[in-house]
């Protein structure tokens, strides 16, 4: 009897110790503020709701910016971390030199400082932001379970390393998915976010014109669409004008993205890697014969996907007071 007591004891002090454990290896969980700032998540969706109709296009630029921040040391907000006099960060590289819209995040968090001082997290906000500010221009929902916590560390280098480049084949753009715990066929589905938003000539006009470094065109690529490109927005290998990534629907989350492969007409090399693996080509067919609540909810299962990879949760990193610079700095 008292042997039986004995190791029940024991056995009740190894289980606490490892849910102890555990809890430091804490996972997000849907409604991670509802008792430590009940209105956290409404304070973001009312801002938005207020906001963005001033500057819809943000939303595109709050996805890509989510997109960045994930990929590099997981979704932690150090792609919105400022450089200091010794180190470059994140946003000063080479991929996040058109990420904008920073204030806005920044507004957004001085309101739940007030509310809560010291226990929302910028990566949390930034997720929640990416979101909301989709869903209020009309695309798809995600659930953004809450509970990461934001880094310390932000290097420019890294961004350049692990951000895929617009010129990346499939083998690379398949590689820097995989680093992320990312598949085929979720590398399909978010590049499916160039259906909204912009891109400049210089992402994209080495395949207007110097493809090969012999001054020629990327044979990929509609020659019917670069001669249009060619005669407008890209006039020199130098313009950098703003291109609409899905012609006259870059406001509207649709299907057009993947018929615009179809049709040779993605800007990026990337966008036409898409095409030449018959993998990623069966998904995109797929994906255009709709309908498209079918995309909306494959897209929503790898944003929820990339929204945790690589998160700091429990105790480790830190909640920032202001996104742009870490505590004690
Ligand atoms: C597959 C690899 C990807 C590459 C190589 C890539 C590359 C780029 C580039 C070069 C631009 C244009 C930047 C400029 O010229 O201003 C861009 C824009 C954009 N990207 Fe991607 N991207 C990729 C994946 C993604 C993903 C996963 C998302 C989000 C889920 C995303 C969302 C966007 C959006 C919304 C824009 C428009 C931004 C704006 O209007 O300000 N991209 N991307
Ligand atoms: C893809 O690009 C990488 C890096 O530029 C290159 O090493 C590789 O050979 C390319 N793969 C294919 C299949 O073209
Ligand atoms: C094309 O690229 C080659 C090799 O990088 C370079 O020498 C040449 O000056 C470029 N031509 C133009 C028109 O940019
Ligand atoms: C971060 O940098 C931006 C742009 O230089 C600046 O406007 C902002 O005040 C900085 N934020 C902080 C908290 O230092
Ligand atoms: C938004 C932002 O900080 N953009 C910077 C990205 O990096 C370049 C340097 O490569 C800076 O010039 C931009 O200001």
């Amino acid at each position: 009897m008292r042997m039986e007591r004995l190791t029940f004891l024991v056995l009740a002090t190894i289980v606490g110790l490892l849910s102890l454990i555990g809890s430091t290896q804490a996972q997000l969980k849907l409604g991670f503020y509802a008792k430590s700032c009940p209105k956290a998540e409404k304070i973001v969706l009312d801002f938005v709701h207020q906001h963005i109709h001033n500057a819809p296009s943000l939303a595109a630029t709050f996805i890509r910016m989510h997109f960045h921040d994930c990929f590099v040391r997981g979704c932690d907000a150090s792609v919105l971390i400022n450089s200091t006099s010794n180190n470059q960060a994140e946003k000063d590289s080479q991929p996040n030199q058109t990420l904008r819209g920073f204030d806005f995040i920044d507004r957004v968090k001085s309101l739940l400082e007030d509310e809560c001082p010291g226990v929302v997290s910028c990566a949390d906000v930034l997720s929640l932001i990416a979101r909301d500010t989709i869903v209020a221009t009309g695309g798809p929902y995600w659930e953004v379970p809450t509970g990461r916590r934001d880094g310390v560390i932000s290097r420019s280098s890294e961004a350049l390393n692990d951000i895929p480049p617009p010129f990346g084949n499939l083998s690379t753009l398949q590689r820097l998915f995989a680093n992320q715990g990312l598949d085929l066929k979720d590398l399909v589905l978010l590049s499916g976010a160039h259906t909204i938003g912009i891109a400049h000539c210089q992402s994209f006009s080495n395949r207007l014109y110097n493809f090969t470094g012999v001054g020629d065109q990327d044979p990929s690529l509609d020659p019917r669409y670069a001669a249009n490109l060619k005669a407008n927005k890209c006039r020199t290998p130098t313009a950098n004008n703003k291109v609409e990534m899905d012609p006259g629907s870059r406001n509207t989350f649709d299907l057009s993205y993947y018929s615009l492969l179809l049709k040779r007409r993605g800007l990026f090399e990337s966008d036409a890697a898409l095409t030449t693996d018959a993998t990623t080509l069966g998904l995109v067919q797929k994906l255009v014969e709709g309908p498209i609540e079918e995309f909306f909810a494959e897209f929503a299962a790898s944003m929820e996907k990339m929204g945790r990879i690589k998160v700091k949760t429990g105790t480790e990193g830190e909640i920032r007071r202001k996104c742009a610079v870490v505590n004690n700095s």
